[in-house]
């Protein structure tokens, strides 16, 4: 490629993955700028993205598969041993326990969805039923409630809504919508429009809000409520909407009527001022739209927040319109609802879900919480956890208690890992995989929460594959084969079909289908080795994408017509799936009607079912008013893990890609920092019932007394030029306990960890 050429791909940085437009130069990213062209985007970039390439070029990226040596280091392996090893570990497990002992961990970080989508057809050959990575600790409490009381995944219209909730979300900081640092500030400049942001902290966001409710820790949901309350009791829902379009609603207007408001807001340090203006605000509009994420997901009662998140835009009936919230309807959806979930009983609970094997976890979208992973793994019960898939995750860093969590890896069978650099999982691993990075192969995400419009952005490869590594769906093949899952000749008439042409492959591929099973269940490898070959040179890794367009198409087909695709049939999912092959920019794939849009509506009744009971019986416990125990010996809240300017989960290795002033510090409030006797700048020693670890702290006047924060995503060790690793910052998970979580889906309390700080001097 010539340099000076801009390139269209998308930032992998975080899930908005924005356009970009890159200039290459031997093997690196050198420039970076928005693409106008993107559709969704359209040419926005926070400040990270410029920073890729230390992304692309890692020193400790990969370029052989390692297997571990008796005392503990790595030797380099050829493919074909590799290969055939790991496949034959984990069909001994397999064989001998059953492959519902494997867990498959990851699938995919901020940019990489395509690759591990080829994983289901190594879990089928294993018998893998087991999945977790990190939506199991964030966004499954959100995923239940959603699913039980809107029938699928909830996101607001940030550009039109007059009222924006960010719950425990810092989107100046970390995006998560569209745009989201040009989409706020004109929220925030408008006088007609409202931002209201719930966060102890005085964050960017905060700073811009009009109405900035700096709650106690772990108090939101006494705060919600409150708001919820004061609506009520001042006449400022819409009862003729929730009348029509929900079921279940006077038990929730039952509990509202009786809350005493200014109670629940003091206990949630708020005055009753701040509450009026929030319901006020509320009650002049349908326009409402909320976005939660992990600090309200990674704290006390996270469930129930993310039910009573919901009630704050269904008691103004903001649902299904423009400038509301709206159910997502993407290519493919991240969350496999209906996954193991049970049926609801007449009294509201749900009864015969799914859990764990051993611990007896609530299975939520198919996904084992990320807390009991340990747990599954560390007992004699026969049906513990024996072997360990991880791809493109870095659990041994990201999960609660990572001490636990390398005990639980010593005491696996097997632990395989796939991922583009050596990480803190890897090093634990039997077999590490060297994949292709994400600008080597063709990738792309199934992050897209948008309406009425949905976009899905193929990405084309930058670069050569680095020597040694392979795309995640070579990988996942040649494992397929190993495991003697189909025989030589099988695939031979899907192959030549597809050299005749999309149409005759559809015909051949959907009879195929119906005559033997294996097609259908090992769709993604018979779809690699089939159609890859015949479409261009480096997007074979893309052919599962065919089957989805096929469905998607099918399912949405006015809405994928009314997006400018043509046909009827098969030839409408040719055509979707040609075009997003040939957009470098992104496709909008489908355009919803939202004045006739029924799959707004997806409960079995068409209304919104609000009698979760699971959910009113906690939300009676707030009527004790009690918090996780404290004590003298940790009396500062720390938040293990706030994103700042420069984290990016672990995608980045490299400290120096950060540009900030002392980017690991521990931010604490000056009064607290004069009370413990720990200057500005200065080290002290922070601890907690799991750990400790020496920290540089920094007065920051946006905390809330009695809290502190550490950076996420950081103590990683990292060779530095001469190759000595070095670890900076704070690695966050050293400090956190695998109880502090919640108890319907298990999500960890990050944001919640009871700590105290001693000085050094
Ligand atoms: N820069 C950057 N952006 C990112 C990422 C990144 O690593 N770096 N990661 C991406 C990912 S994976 C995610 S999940 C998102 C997360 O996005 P955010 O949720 O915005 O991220 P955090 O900064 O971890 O937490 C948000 C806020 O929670 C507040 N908080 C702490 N305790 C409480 C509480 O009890 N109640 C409330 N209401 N708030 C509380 C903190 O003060 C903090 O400002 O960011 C994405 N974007
Ligand atoms: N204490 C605490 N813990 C947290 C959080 C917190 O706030 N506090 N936040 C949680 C949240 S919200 C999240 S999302 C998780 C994030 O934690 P993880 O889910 O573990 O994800 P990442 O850190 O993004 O790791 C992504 C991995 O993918 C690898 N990778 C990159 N590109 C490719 C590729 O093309 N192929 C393959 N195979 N691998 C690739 C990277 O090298 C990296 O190892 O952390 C969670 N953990
Ligand atoms: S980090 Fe996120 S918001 Fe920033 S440029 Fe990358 S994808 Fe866009
Ligand atoms: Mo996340």
């Amino acid at each position: 490629m010539s340099a000076s050429e801009l390139h269209p791909t998308a930032c992998n940085l975080c899930y908005a993955n924005c356009g970009i437009l890159v200039e290459v130069n031997d093997g690196h990213i050198v420039k970076v700028r928005g693409d106008k062209d993107h559709p969704a985007s359209r040419g926005y970039l926070c400040n990270k993205a410029s920073r890729l390439d230390y992304y692309q070029q890692g020193r400790d990226r990969l370029s052989s598969p390692l297997r571990r040596r008796p005392d503990g280091t790595f030797e380099e392996i050829d493919w074909d041993t590799a290969i055939t090893e790991v496949a034959a570990r984990f069909k001994s497990i397999r064989d001998t326990v059953g492959g519902d002992r494997i867990v498959y961990y990851g699938g995919g970080g901020q940019g990489n969805h395509l690759g591990p989508f080829h994983v289901s057809a190594t879990q089928r050959a294993l018998g893998i039923r087991l999945r977790s990575n990190a939506l199991a600790q964030e966004k499954t409490g959100l995923a239940w409630t959603s699913q039980r009381v809107l029938g699928g995944y909830w996101h607001g219209d940030f550009e039109h809504c007059d009222v924006a909730l960010m719950m425990g979300k810092n989107a100046w900081q970390t995006n998560g919508f569209q745009r989201a640092r040009i989409v706020i500030r004109e929220i925030a400049k408008d006088p007609n429009r409202t931002l209201i942001v719930f966060d102890p902290r005085r964050t960017e966001t905060a700073e811009l809000a009009d109405i900035h409710l700096a709650v106690k820790p772990g108090t939101d949901a006494w705060c919600i409520t409150a708001i919820l309350a004061y609506m009520v009791q001042h006449g400022l829902i819409d009862a003729a909407w929730l009348d029509a379009h929900t079921n279940g609603y006077e038990r929730v207007l039952a509990f509202l009527r009786d809350v005493p408001v200014e109670t629940y807001a003091a206990f949630a340090g708020i005055e009753l001022t701040q509450v009026a203006l929030a319901a006020q605000a509320l009650g002049a509009t349908d326009k409402v739209a909320v976005y939660e994420d992990v600090g309200i997901e990674m704290a006390p009662n996270s469930t129930l927040c993310s039910y009573l998140n919901i009630l704050l835009f269904v008691l103004r009936g903001s649902f299904a319109i423009p400038g509301g919230m709206h159910l997502v309807n993407p290519l493919l959806s991240i969350f496999s609802f209906g996954t193991g979930s049970g049926t609801v009983n007449d009294q509201g609970y749900e009864e015969n879900y799914r859990t764990s094997p051993v611990t007896g976890a609530r299975i939520v979208c198919g996904l084992l919480p990320c807390n009991s992973i340990a747990e599954e793994i560390l007992t004699d019960h026969p049906g513990r956890i024996r072997g360990m898939l991880v791809e493109s995750g870095n659990p041994a860093h990201s999960v609660a208690d990572s001490q636990r969590f390398r005990e639980a890896c010593d005491a696996l069978d097997t632990l395989v890992v796939i991922d583009v650099a050596m990480t803190e999982t890897a090093r634990l691993a039997d077999y590490v995989l060297p994949a292709s990075s994400q600008y080597e192969k063709v990738e792309a995400t199934f992050f897209n929460f948008e309406y009425p419009d949905n976009f899905f952005h193929l990405r084309h490869a930058l670069f050569e594959p680095r020597p040694g590594t392979l795309p995640e769906a070579e990988i996942h093949a040649r494992l397929v084969e190993a495991l003697d899952v189909f025989s030589p000749g099988d695939l031979d008439g899907l192959k030549a079909a597809a050299d005749r042409g999309l149409e005759h492959y559809a015909e051949a591929f959907f009879a195929g289908m119906r005559d033997d099973s294996r097609i259908g269940a090992y769709a993604t490898y018979v779809l690699y080795r089939t159609l890859g070959p015949a479409l261009p040179e480096g997007f074979a890794s893309a052919a599962p994408l065919w089957l989805l367009c096929q469905t998607y198409a099918r399912e949405n087909a006015d809405d994928v017509r009314r997006a400018g695709h043509a046909g009827e049939g098969l030839a409408l999912g040719n055509a979707l799936f040609r075009t997003i092959l040939a957009q470098r920019s992104g496709t909008v794939v489908s355009r919803a009607d939202p004045q006739s849009d029924r799959r707004q509506w997806r409960m079995r009744s068409g209304k919104l079912e609000l009698g979760m009971a699971e959910m009113l019986q906690e939300w009676e416990t707030l009527k004790d008013f009690r918090l996780p125990e404290r004590s003298d010996r940790f009396p500062l809240l720390l938040v293990a893990g706030e994103r700042r300017l420069y984290t990016a989960n672990t995608a980045i290795r490299d400290p120096a890609w950060m540009k900030a002033d002392d980017p690991a510090s521990l931010a604490i409030h000056p009064a607290d920092g004069k009370a413990y006797g720990i200057d500005d700048a200065a080290e002290a020693r922070l601890v907690t019932r799991r750990g400790a670890a020496v920290v540089v702290v920094r007065y920051d006047d946006g905390m809330q007394q009695g809290t502190i924060s550490l950076p996420n995503g950081l103590g990683l060790s990292y060779p530095d030029s001469s190759g000595q690793s070095i670890t900076f910052g704070v690695a966050p998970n050293e400090l956190t306990d695998l109880d502090d979580r919640d108890p319907w889906v298990g999500t960890p309390w990050h944001k919640h960890v009871r700590a105290r700080l001693e000085s050094l001097v």
